[in-house]
């Protein structure tokens, strides 16, 4: 009966957690990518999105990203970038890059001021 009680209970909290940050859902592929990153490189993935904000001393930047199939939502979110990254994102511009799981975070590499909006652009503007 305690054991009922409790399926009950997460599944009553369940609908809660759908609604937070995708970010947070991702862990399950994350830790696929991790253990992964063994044998060969993490798992990159496409992104198109908007610069919401370069955050020069966090080496990050904020981007506002069209959905990922199979890796995450369309969201806003920050990922770390190195200095070349740094330099090619302009706050306000479409960006594209590949988007890579390390083991400090969510990296965008190969960082590229997009020519063409991207339905993130688009999007509540
Ligand atoms: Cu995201």
């Amino acid at each position: 009966m305690k054991t009922v009680l409790m399926l009950l209970g997460v599944a009553a909290m369940a609908p809660s957690f759908a609604f937070g940050c995708a970010c947070s859902a991702v862990p399950a592929d994350a830790a696929v990518a991790v253990v992964s990153a063994d044998k060969q490189a993490p798992a990159r993935h496409p992104l198109k999105g908007v610069v919401v904000d370069v955050m020069a001393d966090r080496s990050a930047l904020l981007v506002k990203h069209e959905e990922i199939p199979g890796v995450m939502k369309a969201m806003t979110m920050l990922l770390t970038v190195d200095e070349a990254g740094l330099k090619a994102a302009k706050k306000g511009e479409a960006v594209t890059g590949m988007l890579v799981r390390k083991a400090d975070g969510w990296w965008l590499e190969d960082v590229n001021a997009a020519t063409v909006a991207t339905d993130a652009a688009r999007a509540d503007s």
